[in-house]
């Protein structure tokens, strides 16, 4: 097995209402039945599956109207709030969590849990989101109020989703040190505000044009090893609709099979990963399980598996191309 053997902490997430169509339920149980645990035990690390959290209650206090105005706003704040604090405590814990969707607002609660666990450690965070949209709508700008196009731009402080998080404290990303990767559906309100914001782009025209390795080494390069967790959110929908089929929001013009090895592959040798989402599968939408398999090899590829041996990088040692 290349790499060293890490502690893994699996922790499914069984949260749909940020989506705007049920399924993603089922997500969790999906990337369980496709393998993903025993893939990676099988590559020699040491995990631990926490099973799937439990629906939290709902919070008490009512939100202000510019966050309730969303869909299903109680629910994703209950659950924000819950997420956030198991991400905390995971990571807090050693190791790093792997958190299985589940929509993409999940992401809420995960990455301010690890930004506050990064703040605790003296650490800087920088997030790598992997998805054909930017997820940096506001309630102000929402085309569909559906709060899994939110993340970003309550993880960079936006005022009116602030309220999510409750008396949780609240450790924003810096927008710079957010770089969105495969973009190619970015509402107009959005596509202004990460401009304005100096949130990194690369969408898939880039891609096209310049491919995944140079792309990502550029990103990789400048981060600081020893000093810098990297959280890594792949949403499904990064894939070409034909290999992945089982997510709601399916966008022509994604990433091929070998792109999408390549990046997991990439972030596997750069020794920076401490911590991992992967959501919005929709196994109800699934053909025959393709999603969740591609899914579960490409959580392979990012966790050491390969056909021929190369040993991570330790980061201080790391190299640009
Ligand atoms: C659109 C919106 C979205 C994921 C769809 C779509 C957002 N920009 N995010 N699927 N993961 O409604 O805000
Ligand atoms: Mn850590
Ligand atoms: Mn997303
Ligand atoms: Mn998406």
């Amino acid at each position: 097995t290349p790499g060293r053997p890490t502690h893994l902490s699996l922790l499914g997430i069984p949260l749909e209402l940020g989506a705007g169509e049920p399924g993603a339920i089922m997500g969790p149980a999906a990337l369980r039945t496709a393998g993903l645990p025993g893939l990676l035990a099988g590559l020699g690390h040491h995990v631990v599956d926490h099973g799937d959290m439990a629906p939290p209650a709902p919070v008490a206090a009512s939100l202000p109207a510019a966050a309730a105005a969303c869909r299903n706003a109680g629910g994703i704040a209950a659950w924000t709030r819950a997420i956030h604090d198991r991400a905390f405590a995971l990571a807090q814990g050693g190791g790093v969590p792997i958190f299985l969707g589940g929509d993409h607002s999940l992401s809420m609660g995960t990455v301010s849990g690890i930004a506050r666990h990064c703040r605790a450690a003296g650490r800087k965070l920088v997030v790598l989101w992997i998805d054909a949209h930017a997820d940096f709508n506001t309630p102000a700008t929402s085309p569909s109020g559906n709060m899994h196009g939110m993340s970003t731009a309550f993880l960079c402080g936006d005022p009116t989703l602030r309220p999510l998080l409750g008396d949780r404290p609240f450790v924003p990303v810096a927008p710079v040190d957010i770089h969105l990767l495969g973009l190619r559906s970015v509402d107009a309100g959005e596509r202004q505000a990460l401009a304005a914001h100096g949130v990194n782009r690369i969408d898939m025209r880039l891609i096209d044009a310049f491919g995944v390795p140079a792309l990502l080494q550029r990103i990789l390069a400048d981060i600081d090893g020893p000093d810098t967790h990297l959280h890594v959110s792949l949403d499904v929908d990064f894939l070409d609709p034909s290999l992945a089929p089982g997510v709601g929001t399916t966008v022509p013009g994604g990433a091929s099979d070998r792109e999408a090895h390549l990046v997991m592959e990439m972030l596997h040798d750069s020794g920076l990963v401490g911590s991992l989402d992967v959501v919005e599968l929709n196994p109800f939408l699934d053909e025959r399980g393709k999603s969740a398999r591609l899914l579960t090899e490409l959580t392979g590829s990012l966790f050491g598996s390969s056909v021929v041996e190369r040993p991570a990088r330790t980061p201080h040692l790391q190299e640009t191309a």
